[in-house]
């Protein structure tokens, strides 16, 4: 899809970047590696420059399981242990330039419950409510998983979202991250790229 020209007043006040899950283990070599999900890195640091040049605020969620966590094999759930609080495997990585003032938001932090959604048992709303935010970008790991959900959540509290077209990955590498976006686009959000940001 081409979106070139479509942003031509760039960015404003009320919009916001998210960014879900770009976390070690998500990435190659990581307890559940997302195929090229390091791909999406140098991308999203030129969204973090842009949105923190314009002063606008930034988010990034992250899977932050305790080890006995329900979504884990060893407890009949259907992932490989992954993103254990405060083990590097649930760190950002390294190369990834998030400013100082990030919001971190931490999610599926208790034994018993799964969550997808950067919105679910969080502070993310009422951050995004109190940062006066209506437009939301959203890119990261996996787009069939915490990046739609989190679309989902995101439209259904009526903001606008625009997906990051160049910076979500998805673990299905057979699907092109394309059945995902399609869904996203099916549910009311609107693809984007980088350079159309800039146009
Ligand atoms: C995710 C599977 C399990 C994701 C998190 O971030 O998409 N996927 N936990
Ligand atoms: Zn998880």
């Amino acid at each position: 899809m081409n979106n070139d020209g479509f942003m031509k007043g760039g960015l404003a006040a009320g919009d916001a970047l998210i960014l879900v899950d770009v976390q070690n283990d998500f990435l190659p070599g990581g307890s559940l590696a997302v195929p090229n999900g390091d791909e999406v890195i140098p991308v999203l640091n030129r969204y973090l420059a842009l949105f923190h040049g314009h002063g606008l605020p930034i988010f990034a969620t992250r899977d932050w399981h305790p080890p006995d966590h329900c979504s884990f094999l060893q407890q009949g759930g259907p992932w490989p242990p992954h993103c254990i609080a405060s083990t590097p495997g649930a760190a950002f990585p390294a190369s990834l330039e998030l400013p100082p003032d990030t919001h971190i938001i931490s999610k599926a932090v208790t034994p018993e419950k799964d969550a997808y959604s950067g919105f679910t048992d969080t502070e993310l709303n009422a951050l995004l409510q109190s940062s006066d935010a209506r437009r939301l970008f959203i890119g990261g790991i996996s787009a069939e998983y915490c990046v739609l959900n989190t679309v989902k959540d995101a439209l259904q509290y009526h903001y606008t979202v625009f997906a990051l077209n160049d910076a979500i990955c998805a673990m299905d590498i057979n699907s092109n991250h394309s059945h995902a976006l399609e869904e996203m686009v099916r549910l009311g959000a609107i693809l984007i790229c980088f350079k159309a940001l800039r146009a």
